[in-house]
C-alpha cells in the first residue's frame, strides 16, 4: 500500500514548532507531549519525528534506530511519570475503523484512573 503523509497535519507543525505543546521528553527521533484534551489525569501522546502515518506505515519504511527510539520514548514516560505501580494504557488510533483523528502516527499513554474497557 501507498502511504500519503499530510504535512499540515497538527503533529507535523507541533513538530516544527509552529504550534506550542507540553513537551514530556524529546529524542533524536521521537517527541512525547501531553494531550491538550486529556482523558485521564496523565495522558500523553508519543510521536515519531518522521512523516508516518500509522504503525504499519511505521512497520514498513521507518530504520531500526527510529522504532527502536520510538518504543524506549514510550516505555521512559511511563518511569518519568510514576506509572509502574498504578498501571497505565498504550494504544493507538489508525485510519477510519481505528477513529484515527490525527493522521500522524501517535500512541496514547493514559494513566491516572482506572481505565476500566474504555479504549481511549
Ligand atoms: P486520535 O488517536 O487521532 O483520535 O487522537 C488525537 C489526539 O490528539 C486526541 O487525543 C486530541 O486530544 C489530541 N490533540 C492534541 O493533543 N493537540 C491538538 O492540537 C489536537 C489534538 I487538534
Amino acid at each position: 500500500m501507498a502511504y500519503t503523509y499530510d504535512p499540515k497535519n497538527i503533529f507535523a507543525k507541533i513538530l516544527t514548532g509552529e504550534i506550542p505543546n507540553k513537551t514530556v521528553l524529546e529524542t533524536e527521533h521521537s517527541l512525547a507531549f501531553r494531550d491538550i484534551y486529556p482523558q485521564a489525569p496523565v495522558h500523553v501522546l508519543v510521536i515519531p519525528k518522521g512523516a508516518y502515518v500509522c504503525y504499519d506505515h511505521f512497520a514498513q519504511e521507518a530504520s531500526d534506530a527510529e522504532i527502536l527510539d520510538f518504543n524506549r520514548v514510550i516505555g521512559e514516560v511511563c518511569r518519568m511519570e510514576g506509572l509502574e505501580a498504578g498501571g497505565y494504557r498504550v494504544i493507538s488510533n489508525a485510519g477510519r475503523d481505528g477513529v484515527q483523528e490525527v493522521p500522524h502516527l501517535h500512541v496514547h499513554i493514559l494513566a491516572g484512573r482506572p481505565l476500566g474497557r474504555m479504549l481511549a
